[in-house]
């Protein structure tokens, strides 16, 4: 038995519900809401003490970190393979995992907090600030220097900096293949949520020069799977009507 905890618009639950899916693996979706901190509570934390989403129950016992998760469900269930069969495909694949956790993961969280989650933390007194920033287990350093209002432009510009690099280094090794390793693999599904969130904040000019990335975003929006990753209610834009206004 398989129960994902997860939220609906968090990338990293989102590679998850990829890999799910694409696997034709049944689960209990069981949604963690972020802004009651459900995250954080006792319950949850004795689960994940880090404080985030998602984590994989998997007959009762706990498997966390999205990646690992996704690694973990297709060792487990390899009836739909997601990772190549031989050694260097294999490093080849979590060279790719290693490189999108790194870079556009932590990159796409500057302009998702600065033009969508900030808001929530604008209006609270000093000490309320100071409670909701020590409560994030893994995050505090993140929410410290976000504050109230947001990261720097600096920052910001990095971040944009950091997903430019994403999408060329994607668009050269699509050059002369479907998927990033060859055959669609982890390292597809990994990348999704952080293209899929760029068009979604209103960021899609990143990839106009970019024929083969195109390509390849193309072919992964048929996928069953990425229809079923993404519900109504899983992009910023479906409950902050107002974002992805060309930036
Ligand atoms: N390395 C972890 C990171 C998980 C993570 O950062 N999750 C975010 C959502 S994508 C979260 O739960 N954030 C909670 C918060 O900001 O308080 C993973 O990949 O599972």
């Amino acid at each position: 038995m398989l129960e994902l905890l997860n939220n609906p618009i968090s990338t990293c639950s989102q590679k998850v519900r990829l890999t799910l899916h694409e696997k034709g693996l049944a689960f209990t979706d069981t949604r963690i809401d972020f802004r009651k901190k459900e995250h954080l509570t006792p319950d949850y934390l004795a689960i994940n003490p880090d404080g985030v989403v998602p984590s994989l129950l998997h007959d009762g016992q706990a498997v966390l970190d999205s990646s690992v998760i996704m690694e973990y469900l297709d060792e487990v269930f390899p009836d739909v393979p997601l990772t190549p069969a031989d050694p260097l495909g294999r490093a080849e694949m979590r060279k790719w995992l290693r490189f999108i956790e790194e870079v556009p993961t932590a990159a796409i969280r500057i302009p998702s907090f600065n033009q969508v989650f900030v808001r929530h933390r604008a209006g609270l007194t000093d000490d309320a600030l100071e409670e909701d920033t020590n409560a994030r287990t893994l995050r505090r350093t993140f929410y410290r220097e976000m504050g109230r209002n947001g990261f720097s432009d600096t920052r910001l510009r990095e971040s944009y900096e950091r997903l430019n690099e994403t999408v060329t280094r994607m668009d050269a090794a699509l050059a002369d293949r479907a998927w990033l390793c060859g055959d669609l693999s982890l390292a597809d599904f990994c990348v999704v949520p952080t293209i899929d969130r760029m068009r979604d904040l209103g960021l899609p000019q990143i990839w106009d020069n970019k024929p083969h990335m195109q390509r390849w975003w193309a072919a992964m929006q048929t996928r069953p799977a990425y229809r079923a990753t993404y519900y109504p209610g899983t992009r910023v834009t479906d409950i902050y009507h107002e974002i992805g206004e060309p930036a």
